[in-house]
């Protein structure tokens, strides 16, 4: 097995990362913010960062080490990661005020659209060999009024039992452990998976590099991703997380909400089972 073909690298799931998001944001530039927004962001972040040159007493070799990671963040396809594991969190909240129904989280690097459509009660794509626990996840889709939504989607992305994702790590087979569940008649929906692992920031690239030389740890809990849309209703993306897992209580990218947190029993066959119902919003007037 060589490294290139067989391992993950941060810097091959830093580009594909990279890709899956220039694709998704092709149509955002700055240029459509009005400039008096621009400036007003702009100035307050660099206050923040002059703030913290002053009252750190920061040095010159500091400030080239800084702008030489920077680059690196850049040349390794990583701002994806490191947005969305040090900055995404606290847009989320701040959108989560407007917001009724379940409760969302941040959407992270991994999403990818277009993944196979499967019914209400279905298996998610595995090889053959998957390892882990299985996992079977049940609810049912409804607006806040409490109605039952049919047709309703249920994207759900999640990492392997060993923290790897399809479509940034080269051994997992594309749209592995990804697809888009399509809720019955009374909105249900009924998921066959296996138990994801935690999640670890990849350590041989530049955000992996920062974390370590801050003492910070590199670790997210174990979770699911889920977006559920439904016409004409505002889209949620969230994630579902262990109940008493490892790093629930301190994760890297600070996305754990208490009432996203399922705890699946054992059904006696060594499935664990749980259910989670989502409540979607109507769409806001444009
Ligand atoms: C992940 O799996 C993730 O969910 C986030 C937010 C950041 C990095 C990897
Ligand atoms: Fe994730």
């Amino acid at each position: 097995m060589t490294a290139t073909q067989q391992s993950p690298t941060a810097a091959g799931s830093g580009a594909n990362a990279s890709e899956s998001f220039k694709a998704s944001a092709a149509s955002l530039d700055i240029a459509d913010t009005p400039p008096e927004r621009v400036a007003a962001i702009v100035t307050a972040v660099l206050q923040g960062v002059h703030g913290a040159i002053k009252d750190h007493d920061v040095s010159y070799p500091e400030f080239q080490a800084a702008k030489a990671w920077l680059m690196r963040v850049g040349d390794g396809g990583e701002w994806p990661l490191f947005m969305d594991v040090f900055v995404e969190h606290a847009v989320e909240e701040q959108v989560a005020q407007s917001q009724q129904g379940t409760k969302g989280s941040i959407l992270g690097p991994y999403y990818l659209p277009g993944q196979a459509r499967l019914s209400s009660s279905c298996r998610l794509p595995r090889r053959d060999d998957e390892q882990g626990t299985p996992l079977v996840l049940a609810g049912q889709v409804r607006d806040v009024a409490g109605t039952p939504l049919a047709g309703a989607e249920v994207d759900l992305w999640q990492a392997d039992a060993d923290g790897y994702y399809s479509g940034f790590a080269p051994h997992v087979p594309d749209g592995n452990l990804r697809g888009v569940v399509v809720t019955n008649a009374e909105g249900r929906f009924e998921i066959d998976t296996i138990q994801p692992a935690p999640y670890q920031i990849p350590h041989d690239g530049p955000t992996g590099q920062l974390i370590e030389a801050a003492g910070w740890h590199p670790w997210r809990p174990a979770h699911l991703h889920i977006q559920v849309r439904a016409d004409g209703h505002r889209p949620i993306t969230t994630q579902l997380y262990f109940a008493g897992g490892e790093w629930l209580d301190s994760d890297v990218a600070e996305a754990v909400k208490p009432e996203l947190v399922i705890d699946p029993q054992d059904d006696g066959t060594g499935t664990r089972r749980s259910t989670y119902d989502f409540e979607l919003e109507p769409q806001p007037e444009a």
